[in-house]
């Protein structure tokens, strides 16, 4: 009988020890947005920024830019500078208050994603000479179709260098189990 407790304790222990195991590395957080969330701009600005404190994985970036009206305004890819990731808009985007969809793949591999609003008295610059010029850079296919319809393929499935050490982690802890199971049912058996 106390062999059998033993045994439950270890399955216990071994439960206990899957979750740190699982929850270790912290996603990256998103510090600030540029504009800030609920603030009001005097104009559409040419981008948003989301400040993040690690530097997100550059796959599976998505980033919607809705106007009023729910049409997204983000203009080409995100670029990604160490923790800034910057959603160019398109020029002329109308006023009113918006909601910038965002979705990045964090330093440790998981997807993260949230919202945030802003409102602009008035409309966007008209197309000017550097941003026309940063219209015509996206030439590859990705970044010439929509990142709406982009991203989620690349990112719908967690990056593979997370499953490695975790795999690696659970085979361990498969191990240690069996061979405390074996030992706690052998004593249970002596006794
Ligand atoms: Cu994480």
């Amino acid at each position: 009988m106390r062999g059998l407790v033993r045994l439950l304790a270890v399955l216990g222990l071994g439960g206990a020890l899957m979750l740190p195991a699982a929850a270790a590395q912290a996603h990256d957080v998103l510090e600030q947005t540029t504009p800030a969330d609920g603030s009001t701009v005097q104009s559409v600005p040419a981008s948003v920024v989301l400040t993040f404190d690690h530097t997100p994985i550059g796959i599976g970036t998505e980033i919607q830019v809705k106007d009023p009206a729910g049409t997204n305004q983000a203009d080409g890819a995100p670029s990604i500078v160490d923790g800034n990731v910057t959603q160019p808009i398109k020029p002329g985007a109308p006023a009113g208050t918006y909601t910038v969809v965002w979705r990045v793949v964090s330093a440790d591999s998981h997807p993260i994603e949230g919202t945030f609003t802003f409102t602009a008295k008035t409309a966007g610059a008209a197309q000017t000479g550097s941003a026309a010029a940063g219209q015509q850079q996206p030439s590859s296919p990705e970044a010439a179709s929509a990142p709406g319809t982009a991203a989620p393929s690349s990112s719908s499935s967690p990056t593979p260098e997370l499953w490695i050490p975790l795999a690696a982690a659970a085979l361990v802890l498969i191990a240690v189990l069996a061979f405390l199971t074996r030992r706690a049912v052998r004593r249970a058996a002596e006794e």
